[in-house]
């Protein structure tokens, strides 16, 4: 640190540039430098704990979050915070935790933010969260919790947001998630659940993004998302879907985003995307699509790109991009087409970039693209027909 006095000397000294790269140096170093992750620079209220064995249970006067990191908490125990019922932040990162009692945040009235994350816990007990009525957070990622019980989530009104991904969930009970009436964000990915129960998240109204991807999900039932009418995210990427129900989707207003890629759907139901105002982001490379039903899309206005890599496709519809006309992008790469009909191409106006590549194009008419006005790039490179002359 430098003194003000050594700091003028050095001023006269510097060229314009040079100052001013030293003010902002100055000014930044405390916010960004060394306070990149909040327990780095603790303010007033929070207390770090590194690498302790023990909860303490005097903390500085006026703490009201708690961060606890690394170490080895073998056990959170009951009443761990009764000394200190002002916490509104509990936070075990890498704390080697291996068990909670179930008592282990008795008292604590006014918590709205928990974390345990990065250890080894498997379990959390029923009745971990009861009488925590403010809680608004609860963040358990990256641990190895095996299964979610009915009553874990009772009663907590105020709660948004929940991020379980990274566990190994295999077992959801049904009702799990029934008192949660204000989540907003249910985080579930990474987990791995091998089925899903209708009910699950019946009772979610305010839900608005809800995140199932990297599981091993074999199918989404009918009416899963009944009750989500402010659902604006679905990822459900990275599973084993090989079908999906026709009328998965009873709200669509809302939606910007539904990632299905990385999975084995061998194709989609009629008219499946048709009525999504909103959607941005749709994504359905890596599966196993042979075919596409006559009427597939309706008008995404805010849907610019598509991806259909990696599929098993040979033929389309005829006009099936007809209705995505702000779509710029679209990639029909590693599919099996061994040769293109202008009717497909019937529509997308914006088109500019078509991406061929890695088919088994042998022959192509003259005019297959001439629908496409507005095309600028045509990636169609690395066909069969180059791999097929030498024999
Ligand atoms: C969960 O899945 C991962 C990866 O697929 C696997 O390594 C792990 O053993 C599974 N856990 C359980 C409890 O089955
Ligand atoms: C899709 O094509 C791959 C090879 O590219 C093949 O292994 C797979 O069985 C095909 N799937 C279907 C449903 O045709
Ligand atoms: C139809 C088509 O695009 N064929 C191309 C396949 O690849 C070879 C070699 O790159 C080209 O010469 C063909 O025009």
């Amino acid at each position: 640190m430098l003194y003000p006095q050594t700091r003028n000397n050095q001023l006269t000294n510097m060229s314009r540039g040079e100052i001013i790269i030293l003010f902002l140096s100055l000014l930044f170093e405390s916010t960004l430098t060394q306070c990149e992750n909040e327990k780095d620079c603790p303010k007033e209220n929070q207390e770090v704990f590194s690498s302790v064995t023990d909860i303490p249970h005097t903390l500085r006067p006026g703490v009201t979050e708690v961060f606890f990191l690394d170490g080895k908490i073998k056990t959170i125990p009951n009443a761990a915070f009764a000394t200190n019922p002002q916490l509104e932040k509990v936070d075990f990162m890498n704390t080697g935790t291996l068990s909670i009692e179930a008592g282990a945040f008795e008292g604590l009235v006014s918590l709205k933010d928990v974390e345990i994350s990065n250890t080894a816990l498997t379990s959390i007990p029923v009745g971990v969260f009861k009488d925590l009525s403010n809680l608004e957070k609860i963040i358990l990622k990256f641990n190895k919790l095996r299964s979610l019980e009915k009553g874990l989530f009772d009663g907590l009104k105020k709660v948004k947001e929940i991020q379980l991904h990274g566990n190994e969930i295999e077992l959801i009970q049904d009702g799990t998630f029934d008192d949660l009436e204000n989540l907003v964000l249910l985080h579930l990915a990474k987990n791995n659940l091998s089925a899903a129960s209708a009910n699950w998240f019946s009772n979610l109204n305010k839900l608005q993004m809800l995140r199932l991807y990297e599981n091993q999900l074999t199918a989404v039932p009918e009416g899963i998302l009944q009750n989500l009418p402010n659902l604006k995210e679905i990822g459900l990427h990275g599973n084993k879907i090989a079908e999906l129900p026709p009328n998965l989707f009873p709200h669509k207003d809302r939606l910007l985003k539904i990632t299905l890629d990385n999975n084995l759907l061998t194709g989609l139901p009629q008219d499946f995307f048709v009525g999504f105002p909103q959607l941005k982001t749709l994504t359905l490379q890596k599966n196993q699509l042979t075919s596409l039903p006559p009427v597939l899309f309706g008008e995404m206005p805010k849907l610019t790109e598509l991806s259909l890599s990696q599929n098993n496709l040979s033929t389309l519809p005829k006009g099936i991009f007809k209705p995505l006309k702000k779509v710029k992008k679209l990639d029909l790469s590693k599919n099996h087409f061994v040769t293109l009909s202008a009717e497909y191409f019937e529509g997308p106006e914006k088109l500019t970039e078509l991406n061929l590549l890695n088919n088994k194009i042998k022959s192509l008419d003259a005019d297959v693209f001439e629908k496409l006005q507005s095309l600028v790039t045509l990636k169609l490179a690395f066909n069969k027909t180059q791999k097929a002359l030498p024999q």
